[in-house]
């Protein structure tokens, strides 16, 4: 059977496709990959593929995406179509929303095998576990099977699958994970929807063994230019005996500078030593909100300044270079607030910082909370959660948070610039303080690619393909088709809060 994945830019290769396809093709399928963005005449390709399956994989903030093109392949081709991937493993109602005929919760490896295998000698499709099926427009749900936790076992992740697009292969900044799960709760995360849909089934928090984890990045080095490595582990630096044991080996026989995603309580001066040691040149974490009682009251990340303060401190000490995460416009801050963040920021020493707008995900504890501070209208739902939320999100201060979120970085970085913002912010509807942020906003990239090492020719060329494609993201959320996508309800001023949104796109950055 062959299967085609279906991606709507290029701003990453997407590890779940790479596990998935490693899975189809060692099961004696094949399994191919097209970027629309990436296309000229992309549904013709698609039909040129000739697939037996065409399969989605996307998050949220993809969905009217991932909806409206299924709905136009479905006016077209007969080809099944599977979706998964976080967006419908959280709100499983997308099948009833759009014309896929099987969706995926969670974990894929074995449902998208055995759906292929049943497909391919003529058995059922519909009561295959984790798939939930369309069946003459009646929705059938089945079961969820335990969680993984056999990656020895199971065949390497097939990163052939975005041969098409050298651009992104020749890159030599490269993801790779090594656990799955977090042991922590943060009120606006999808993992605590996550351990509930997965409760009985297995241990949470799980790792590939050290010798699968060098296996995988030796498998990539022997194949494409690895230069650098970012670990896109919820919590990398979780259970240390697993680093003691993994790092030395990692500094032998990789030894390439790597960077990951954190909880900053775990950094003690043992443990940046040993990070610093084995290559480590940057961290990321999330701040979220300089005020403590925001961060520790309602976004629930039990962290005290003084645990931030310390260990950033070590970070310094040893010269890691750290990028944090940063949420403005949550439930109860404005302005303020987000200056709070900002400066919270330049008192720890943050390299550079990356900032977004609150975005309430439906099912979220956080959602939930705005909800009943009337942030959000009381029938809230994912079926509003489109490129441009804020709309229906109500925030009285929401035009001066765009203009920070847009300079956050500088105002983080240096308080003339803070006082300068300061200024600026009281015009946030001028024509003039607009530009200026969106020029200021540039700096992102810039730091980002620092960041992540990719300052360079390679770099690019990848920044260029992603440009391009967020402007045909532009143009495509600009087409008036977008106001009719079956089942979502219509948004009021969805043109122009799609383009609010693809601005703010700009920010998704690397991790
Ligand atoms: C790396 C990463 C990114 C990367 C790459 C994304 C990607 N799709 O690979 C980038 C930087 C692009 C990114 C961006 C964003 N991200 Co992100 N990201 C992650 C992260 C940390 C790891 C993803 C990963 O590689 N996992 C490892 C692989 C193996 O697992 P997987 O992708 O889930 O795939 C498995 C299953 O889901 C399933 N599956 C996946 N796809 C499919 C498809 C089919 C057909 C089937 C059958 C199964 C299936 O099988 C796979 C193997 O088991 C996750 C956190 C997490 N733990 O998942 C957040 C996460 C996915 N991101 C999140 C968010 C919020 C964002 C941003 C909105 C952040 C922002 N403020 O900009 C943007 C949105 C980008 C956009 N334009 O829409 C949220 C998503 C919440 C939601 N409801 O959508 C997550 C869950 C973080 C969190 N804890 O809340 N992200
Ligand atoms: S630490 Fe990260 S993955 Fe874990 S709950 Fe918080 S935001 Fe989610």
């Amino acid at each position: 059977m062959k299967l085609l994945f279906l991606q709507e830019n290029p701003m990453y290769e997407a590890l779940g496709i790479h596990a998935l396809a490693g899975m189809v093709k060692a099961a004696g399928h094949e399994c191919d990959l097209l970027i629309q963005s990436e296309e000229k005449d992309f549904y013709h390709k698609i039909s040129e593929v000739k697939a037996d399956l065409i399969a989605f994989s996307f998050m949220t903030r993809q969905q009217e995406w991932a909806i409206h093109t299924i709905d136009k392949i479905r006016k077209h081709l007969g080809v099944p179509i599977l979706i998964g991937g976080t967006h419908p493993t959280m709100y499983p109602e997308t099948l009833g929303h759009c014309q896929a005929d099987y969706l995926c919760i969670g974990e894929g490896e074995m449902p998208i095998v055995e759906l292929l295998n049943r497909m391919a000698s003529g058995g059922q499709t519909d009561n295959i576990p984790n798939v939930h099926a369309k069946v003459n427009g009646e929705l059938i749900k089945n079961e969820i099977r335990e969680l993984l936790n056999n990656w020895d076992e199971l065949p390497m992740p097939d990163r052939t699958v975005y041969k098409r697009y050298p651009f992104l292969q020749e890159l030599p900044l490269k993801r790779f994970i090594t656990s799955f799960g977090c042991a922590y709760k943060c009120s606006f995360c999808y993992i605590n929807n996550y351990r509930e849909i997965y409760s009985g089934k297995g241990k949470f928090f799980r790792r590939k063994s050290v010798e699968r984890s060098i296996r995988e990045i030796k498998d990539v080095r022997s194949k494409y230019p690895l230069g650098r490595l970012h670990y896109v582990d919820d919590i990398f630096s979780l259970d240390r005996n697993w680093l003691r044991e993994y790092l030395p080996v990692y500094k032998r026989e990789i030894g390439l500078p790597w960077s990951a995603n954190i909880w900053i309580d775990h950094m003690n001066e043992e443990m940046v030593k040993m990070f610093k040691d084995s290559g480590c040149v940057g961290l990321t974490f999330g701040v979220e909100s300089g005020n403590e009682k925001t961060r520790m009251g309602i976004i629930d990340k039990l962290l005290p300044d003084k645990t931030y303060i310390t260990n950033c401190g070590y970070l310094l000490k040893y010269g890691i270079p750290f990028h944090t995460g940063n949420i403005i416009g949550l439930p109860g801050e404005g302005v303020d607030k987000a200056f709070e963040t900002a400066q919270f920021n330049r008192k720890i020493g943050a390299t550079s910082t990356r900032s977004g707008l609150f975005w309430p995900f439906p099912g979220t504890q956080l959602t939930t909370y705005a909800m009943e501070q009337g942030m959000l209208a009381s029938d809230y739902s994912v079926e509003y959660f489109n490129r441009g939320i804020y709309p229906v999100v109500k925030h009285k201060e929401v035009d001066e948070l765009t203009i920070m979120s847009n300079m956050f970085q500088l105002i983080a970085k240096y308080e003339w610039f803070e006082k300068l913002s300061r200024f600026l912010i009281r015009w946030p509807k001028n024509s003039l303080v607009k530009f200026i942020a969106k020029l200021v906003d540039q700096w992102f990239w810039f730091s980002e690619a620092k960041f992540f090492g990719v300052l360079n020719w390679k770099g690019v060329v990848y920044y260029w393909h992603l440009r391009q494609s967020l402007n045909a993201m532009r143009r495509h959320a600009a087409d008036p088709q977008f106001e009719d996508i079956s089942g979502l309800k219509q948004r009021p001023s969805l043109v122009s809060a799609g383009a609010t949104a693809i601005q703010d796109k700009t920010r998704d950055g690397i991790t």
